[in-house]
């Protein structure tokens, strides 16, 4: 096999890949196109008005990759990322892969105390950052001492880019190498880096962009989803780079106006949602007509799809959602609904080319019907986290990913999600810890204790709720509510304040103390 070729027999089911053994996965995603004469078509269109095509790609790929080593970060370098969805995006993850650096995408809603973890949990070299969020990185910059090499903004790094060489050869991995990493929220709230190798990204596109949305180059994908989630990063640019086809970019906010007005500007095929997102867009198609008929198909994960969304959604737009999850650590959608095959309520049916179990607390497998945790099997699943033995072991188990998730399967194969094993929530499909909301909480002078439980709201999305027992019971009031939300908003992530906030007199704790949170719920 020649070097950096992927051999893929569409044939069996499921579909089998085999990998040359010096492998660098930016040969198939960026430079292919062009020995296959595909450099002429469009690769993404922004709705900044850009338009970027496969040969321009593969230039700018490679100007990256040659600014980086001029810059003086090494192979197995990480070089974290913490960029909005934008051409840029592109070169530098592919440029850091093609020359042996660790890209590693960071959540860019994140906070400066957030960004200082993971500065210094990777041991990173640089961190590059679109000017929207250099307040919050230079932040966490200036905290750290000695921090890492380099700190630039994306306009920085473009001057870099314009003065570096448009050739490059990619440096010989293997598919088994280190290739990227994703952070992953956990239940103590410190994220923990998760290791992908070069192989990871095209078994993904194999098993579910080909084998359950069947995308060619012909669709144009359009991600509510940013490219920093697992979930945007396969919609938004991998599977589009691996089918030629095109992909359209929106760098801010995905609102129902902002999503509509690009789904009607730029005619994509495929868009890909959340629910709490599906179900704010369903809210305005109640008020304004909306033009879709560009879409063939419309995705949800990150969160458990409402059967009652997926019902509005059909009869307004004519529109499927297939409803499927997906993992940080697995990379992509493992359990899938698929065209023609959907049932309202569950994630679907496995995706050929995984393996899923559910077992029960002895490690027994389950019977149909009967709730255990879900366990997943296949090519794409991360190695390890870094630097953390202990969470590896206990969630990497043989060549299995325990997903934290309470499943059943029906007769019929379909999987049914019944909720987290731990506390975790998934808030707009954006992982929340509670421990982080009540730390923060308990900062507020005015505070006793607090506990934070997830609650559905109107549409059957759950969203924080924080039960707060006050120091002076004088002090309960709409005022004092007011002041704990405006303290919890000034110091978190966006989208993690407490929807709703109950002052009570006391929590229920088990004979050791620990917060009862089922109790809450
Ligand atoms: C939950 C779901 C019910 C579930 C993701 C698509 O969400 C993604 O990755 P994360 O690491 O979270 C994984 C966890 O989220 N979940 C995701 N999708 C669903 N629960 N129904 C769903 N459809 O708890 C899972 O363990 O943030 C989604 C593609 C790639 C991804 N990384």
């Amino acid at each position: 096999m020649t070097d950096h070729t992927i051999a893929v027999d569409a044939q069996t089911r499921p579909a089998t890949i085999d990998f040359s053994p010096v492998f660098n996965t930016a040969v198939p995603f960026i430079d292919r196109h062009i020995t296959d004469g595909r450099g002429a078509d469009i690769a993404i269109r922004t709705t900044d008005g850009a338009t970027v095509t496969y040969d321009a790609l593969a230039s700018q790929v490679n100007r990256a990759g040659n600014a980086l080593i001029a810059l003086g970060i090494k192979p197995g370098d990480r070089l974290l990322m913490v960029v909005k969805d934008s051409p840029e995006f592109y070169y530098l993850f592919w440029g850091a892969i093609k020359v042996g650096i660790i890209p590693v995408p960071l959540n860019t809603l994140l906070r400066a105390k957030d960004y200082q973890f993971m500065i210094t949990d990777s041991g990173c070299t640089g961190i590059i950052y679109s000017p929207e969020f250099a307040n919050e990185v230079c932040a966490a910059l200036q905290a750290i001492k000695p921090g890492p090499a380099h700190g630039l903004s994306t306009e920085g790094f473009a001057d870099l880019m314009a003065a570096a060489a448009p050739d490059l050869a990619p440096v010989d991995t293997t598919p088994e190498d280190d290739c990227f990493w994703l952070y992953s929220s956990g239940t103590t709230g410190t994220p923990k880096g998760t290791v992908h190798a070069h192989r990871d990204i095209a078994v993904t596109c194999v098993h579910y962009s080909d084998g359950v949305l069947g995308l060619g180059r012909e669709d144009i994908c359009f991600s509510a989803a940013k490219l920093f989630f697992a979930y945007g990063l396969g919609n938004a640019m991998t599977f589009p780079l691996w089918a030629g086809a095109s992909a359209i970019l929106m760098p801010g906010p995905p609102t129902p106006d902002s999503t509509f007005e690009t789904i009607e500007k730029f005619s994509p095929t495929i868009y890909f949602g959340v629910p709490t997102l599906y179900a704010a867009q369903l809210k305005s198609l109640g008020k304004t007509k909306r033009d879709m008929t560009s879409l063939r198909l419309c995705v949800s994960a990150g969160e458990a799809l409402p059967p009652d969304i997926l019902k509005r959604w059909k009869s307004t737009t004519e529109l499927d959602i297939l409803d499927g999850i997906g993992s940080t650590e697995v990379l992509h959608i493992f359990i899938s609904n698929q065209p023609g095959r959907i049932e309202p309520g569950a994630s679907g049916l496995i995706v050929p080319g995984y393996e899923a179990r559910i077992v029960g607390e002895d490690g027994k497998e389950m019977d149909t019907g009967l709730t255990g945790q879900l366990m997943i099997k296949g090519a794409s699943a991360a190695k390890h986290y870094w630097q953390n033995p202990e969470k590896t072991a206990k969630t990497m188990v043989d060549g299995w990913i325990d997903t934290g998730d309470t499943y059943l399967q029906d007769a019929n194969g379909f999987f049914h999600y019944c909720g987290r094993n731990d506390d975790m929530l998934k808030v707009g499909g954006i992982w929340c810890s509670p421990f982080e909301i009540e730390a923060k909480l308990f900062e507020h002078p005015k505070v006793l204790e607090a506990a934070v439980v997830g609650r559905t709201d109107d549409d059957e999305l759950i969203k924080p709720a924080a039960f707060v027992v006050l120091n002076d019971e004088q002090d309960k009031s709409e005022a004092t509510a007011d002041e704990l939300l405006q303290h919890c908003k000034s110091g978190l992530a966006k989208y993690k304040y407490p929807r709703w906030i109950k002052f009570v007199d006391d929590l229920p704790k088990t004979a050791t103390g620990k917060i009862q949170r089922f109790k809450l719920r």
